[in-house]
């Protein structure tokens, strides 16, 4: 995953041997290149210059080890994990535009969390085609773990509160609720959205224990966009970021980290049901400056 992304900084930083203005500038502009901000690499920049005075960091090898641990102290900003609430079931809900990864990385979650030995229920919420609750029925055999359903076009509160009955009937330690995709900027949609969360709160006495925002990886900036307006509607507690093995450059993460503290709780490398990890920075960063 996103191996190797960050050679050509490492490249630059290995061929000085002197510290000036000129490599802070080209450092700049590969950052940029690898889709981090201008807001954020100005801030990562800014950190080194001044790291480099007072540290007294004499060559680029310097610098190199200090914005690696620059990077993951950034991404190590509000990392936590799953939140696990002192009374089950513990319910997180997947939410984010069309064709991120939202089902799938329900999929390969519920599979990840039965291999811990979690009991998990699926909620299929996203009534809007039936086709999408088909997929999670059959995600759902896949893993072995049951989905709770209502017809297509029915309400994804109902759902949700039909599921939330059923996880406290058989004793489930997790609900994971699937949502259909929707546009960030479309309002009732939204609004929909906020009446799922509201059942959630009122049924479990809590809000959901986790609101993720499922981002394709691969998509730039505009899933930073998508993640302002998310957060701004349901209160998005973590991130998903799927398809970390696709093309992405992996400075938009960077990016929404510092820009949005949402913490990336997980990431998804793949279509195969054991394509799921919990993110770690540390893990991430040596990856991004690995040998290809
Ligand atoms: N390579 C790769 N593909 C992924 C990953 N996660 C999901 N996909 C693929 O992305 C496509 C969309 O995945 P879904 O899980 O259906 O996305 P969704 O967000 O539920 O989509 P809607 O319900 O239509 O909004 C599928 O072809 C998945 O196989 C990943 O981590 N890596
Ligand atoms: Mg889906």
């Amino acid at each position: 995953m996103l191996r190797g992304l960050f050679r050509k900084i490492d490249e630059l930083l290995m061929s000085r041997r002197g510290i000036d203005d000129e490599l802070f500038e080209e450092l700049e502009e590969l950052l940029v290149r690898a889709d981090v901000s201008i807001h954020t690499t100005t801030r990562l920049v800014e950190e080194l210059r001044e790291a480099a005075r007072r540290e007294k960091l004499r060559d680029a090898e310097g610098v190199r080890a200090y914005l690696r641990q620059e990077l993951v102290n950034l991404l190590m900003e509000g990392h936590r994990p799953l939140t696990q609430p002192p009374t089950p079931p513990a319910v997180y809900l997947f939410v984010g535009v069309n064709g991120v990864g939202k089902t799938t990385s329900i999929a390969k979650l519920a599979h990840l969390l039965k291999r811990r030995r979690q009991k998990v229920l699926l909620a299929a919420a996203d009534t809007f085609r039936a086709a999408a609750i088909d997929q999670l029925e059959v995600w759902g055999q896949r893993v072995g773990v049951d989905v709770i359903r209502q017809k297509e076009g029915s309400d994804p509160a109902a759902v949700v509160f039909d599921a939330l009955q059923a996880a406290r009937a058989r004793r489930a330690d997790v609900v994971l609720v699937d949502t259909a995709g929707r546009l960030h900027t479309k309002t009732n949609l939204m609004e929909e959205l906020r009446k799922v969360h509201r059942v959630i709160e009122r049924e479990l006495g809590r809000p959901p224990d986790e609101t993720l925002l499922v981002l394709d990886a691969t998509t730039g900036q505009n899933a930073v966009s998508q993640a302002r307006t998310f957060k701004d509607a349901v209160n998005v507690t973590g991130l998903v970021l799927a398809k970390l093995d696709g093309t992405a450059k992996g400075g938009n993460i960077l990016t929404i980290q510092n820009e949005l503290k949402i913490p990336i709780l997980l990431v998804g490398t793949g279509e195969q049901l054991d394509a799921i990890e919990e993110f770690n920075p540390k893990q991430f960063v040596d990856a991004l400056f690995a040998e290809e």
